[in-house]
């Protein structure tokens, strides 16, 4: 999945992408680089990050979804407003993927629900303005997978289909640092809840600290693409589903050597592999 950020102000890319023909132009190398997906975003999420009106982040992705589904692309709306993803899905998007898993927004599980989309539940515990102070956990992996269960159950009761949704454990989000890497080192314990996984680990702080140098100064952003691909390459033949990524070309050829690495261990008698997902995300979301 690549990224397509229509903002000023996001963390890693802020205001690169944000004039429409910037972001279509964009999507549309993230494609020839190997994306299946691409997710438009248009009210950023860094920490600190105020809220955006909503008729301003409608006008932000809308047009933009437009001309990427008229471009054969599927696209993903990063979304945590029922009214975004609902005119979202009205222009052809495909996925909504929602960073509050259905918190910030109270109408949010009855939109995936009448559209029956591909819906992304990801780990989530308040606004980017607020989110630093709940990074407060008894065993992380365990609490993260309790709240996502807390997430399906709400789905299921508001008419969701399982096989629409896809966890996320939400790295970064009330999660600045150290807290990030027993979920990736687990992953498992999510994909035991048994949805398809989405990780989104791509630039963020926590490989900036991880990569510091011996000032202690985390690197930035766009120095953050070579640990990104790393951890694509690791997510992957962990058998998560998807990757969230900023710089996709890495990222795809990291998923192709997951696939034969983990292929090539494949169960002799049944051919299967922990990363065996019979078939690509796009057939998975387009069927
Ligand atoms: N991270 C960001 C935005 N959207 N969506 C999902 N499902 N998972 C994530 O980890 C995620 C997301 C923040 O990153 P950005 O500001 O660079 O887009």
């Amino acid at each position: 999945m690549g990224v397509v950020n229509v903002t000023p102000d996001s963390f890693s890319d802020g205001g690169r992408w944000f004039e429409p023909g910037a972001a279509v132009r964009h999507g549309l190398e993230l494609l020839a680089d190997g994306a299946d997906l691409l997710d438009v975003g248009g009210e950023s999420t860094r920490p600190n990050a105020g809220r955006v009106p909503v008729d301003v982040e409608l006008g932000r992705v809308l047009p933009v979804i437009e001309a990427l589904v008229a471009e054969g692309a599927v696209v993903s709306v990063d979304t945590t407003r029922a009214v975004v993803a609902l005119e979202a899905i009205d222009r052809g998007a495909l996925i909504i993927n929602d960073v509050s898993g259905g918190l910030a927004d109270p109408g949010m599980h009855r939109a995936a629900a009448q559209t029956g989309a591909v819906y992304v539940a990801m780990h989530w515990r308040g606004h980017a303005d607020v989110m630093d102070s709940f990074d407060l956990y008894d065993d992380v992996v365990a609490d993260v997978r309790r709240e996502l269960a807390e997430r399906l159950d709400e789905l299921s009761a508001a008419g969701v289909r399982a096989e629409q949704v896809v966890l996320d454990p939400g790295l970064g989000f009330a999660k600045p640092g150290a807290s990030n890497w027993p979920l990736l080192a687990h992953l498992g314990s999510l994909e035991s809840l048994g949805h398809p996984v989405l990780v989104g680990a791509s630039r963020k702080r926590f490989l900036g600290h991880l990569l510091a140098g011996p000032d202690g100064e985390p690197v930035a952003p766009l120095e953050r693409d070579h640990a990104s691909a790393a951890v694509t390459a690791l997510a992957a033949a962990a058998g998560a589903w998807c990757v969230r990524v900023h710089e996709v070309r890495a990222s795809a050829d990291a998923v192709r050597v997951a696939a034969a690495w983990t292929g090539a261990g494949a169960d002799p008698r049944t051919g299967r592999t922990r990363g065996d997902h019979e078939g690509s995300i796009k057939k998975d979301v387009t069927t």
